[in-house]
């Protein structure tokens, strides 16, 4: 089955809790400091695989959870560090991060691979925050939490071009012509009902990958036939190849088809019509073909090539493939995404000064909230059971400037303060 769309959740793992705890000695009831890190959590990265075409897997598969760290241990043991989990997935794949919208990863190359989740750095014990001044720290950090979100997976076939056109004008004869893919071929429309791949090769040994796609009718851009949701297999596609019944065998004018499939590309959202199309005429063994190529031609007002060929007899099949090849040749990359849609250039977690990124806000109630990516961590890897946790998160907002800005806003000693559902006594 092609799948080509799925919505999962994902959970890296948790960072283990560091830990604190005593050098025993003889006649020393307190020795060193002896508390061990945790383990970090595992991170969920997915990973490209050529061999994959479709993402059935994630229609049986649709929480994703990671180990989490190890707990640190006593002698300043090193808690476990979780394996991270890679999960595999179809070449052409966008992840997009459900709440904001935005793309986490576009996974196109053999191999490429990407952070979905990140697990959590595991928590510090009290022996690594000893210091010439702290000989002795009875604090520890708790693990971070592993990152957890919602995400939509899309398959947009990687391919250099597409075969797009009305139903049963030929597309899956010319791609079982000229590559090894063996689509359903049948004289009603909509066979085929999901993108079909080749490998193609040119006689001079020049080769690229074909999509065979779905047929395409009126209004399609808006849903129609099958519409819209294969318009998303052309959209890597350099090159569009037009197929045109043109001996009209099934009563309709090839010219019109023609037009009509050009304005579903047009109004599709990336402007289809942009990239280079070269037409072919197919069905050129069939009567009355060679008189509608010439009518087709006259009412022609783009400059684009237009190769007549049987997909049937095999007739021209070559011309077509050079044609298409040294098309490719010029056609230049095309990316289907702004720099604006990825998550990371929204969300980068640090300003202009190096300090994370915060904004102080008014609940409904009047109590100022304090929120941030990075000061919500730091808070959930505060250990709130010691003191001089306490004490060391104070400071680090300090540092970061959130008092400063809680005063700014007139929040004075004494006042309620939340991070997340936790409220605080603001004390200058
Ligand atoms: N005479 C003739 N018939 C052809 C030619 N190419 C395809 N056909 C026939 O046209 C019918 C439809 O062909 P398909 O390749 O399934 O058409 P399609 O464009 O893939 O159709 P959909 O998948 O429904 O969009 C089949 O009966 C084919 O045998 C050709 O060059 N000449
Ligand atoms: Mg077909």
């Amino acid at each position: 089955m092609f799948i080509d769309e799925a919505i999962i959740k994902v959970k890296a793992g948790d960072g283990g809790d560091g830990i604190v705890a005593w050098r025993r000695e003889f006649k020393v009831e307190r020795g060193g400091p002896f508390g061990g890190n945790g383990g970090n959590g595992g991170s969920i990265i997915f990973k490209v695989d050529p061999g994959l075409s479709t993402l059935l897997d994630f229609k049986y598969q649709k929480h994703i959870r990671a180990k989490n760290g190890e707990r640190g241990g006593t002698k300043v043991q090193h808690g476990k560090n979780a394996p991270d989990l890679i999960i595999r997935v179809p070449q052409g794949t966008t992840v997009y991060d459900v709440k904001t919208g935005l793309i986490i990863a576009d996974l196109v190359e053999v191999g490429q691979d990407a952070v979905i989740a990140k697990g959590g750095r595991g928590g510090r014990g009290n022996a690594a925050f000893a210091t010439s001044r702290n000989v002795a720290p009875d604090y520890c950090e708790l693990g971070e939490p592993g990152e957890e979100r919602e995400v939509k997976l899309v398959l947009k076939v990687l391919a250099d071009v597409g075969l797009v056109g009305f139903p049963s004008v030929g597309k899956s004869t010319i791609i079982a012509a000229v590559s090894a893919a063996r689509p359903k071929i049948a004289p009603y429309h909509f066979t085929t009902l999901h993108p079909n791949l080749g490998v193609v090769s040119v006689p001079d040994g020049r080769s690229f990958v074909m999509a065979d796609l779905p047929g395409l009718i009126e209004g399609a851009s808006q849903g129609a036939g099958l519409g819209f949701q294969f318009l998303k297999h052309i959209e890597r596609t350099r090159v569009i190849v037009h197929v045109v019944d043109i001996a009209g065998s099934e009563g309709r004018d090839p010219y019109e088809d023609y037009v009509k499939i050009n304005n579903e590309l047009k109004s599709y959202k990336m402007n289809l019509l942009k990239r280079p199309q070269i037409i072919v005429a197919n069905k050129m063994d069939l009567p009355g073909a060679k008189e509608n190529l010439e009518k087709f031609k006259a009412r022609l007002q783009e400059d684009y090539p237009v190769i007549p060929i049987s997909a049937a007899t095999r007739e021209n099949l070559n011309a077509m493939l050079y044609t298409i090849a040294d098309t490719l040749e010029k056609a230049e990359y095309v990316s289907i995404y702004e720099e604006d849609e990825f998550f990371e250039n929204q969300y980068l977690k640090l300003d202009d000064d190096n300090k994370p990124k915060f904004t102080v806000e008014q609940d409904p109630d009047g109590v100022y909230r304090v929120t941030g990516e990075l000061i919500e961590r730091l808070f959930k890897m505060t250990n709130f059971n010691q003191h001089e946790s306490v004490r060391r998160f104070s400071k680090t907002l300090r540092k970061y400037g959130v008092d400063q800005a809680l005063r700014e806003k007139g929040v004075k000693d004494g006042d309620t303060v939340r991070i997340l559902n936790y409220e605080f006594e603001f004390l200058d």
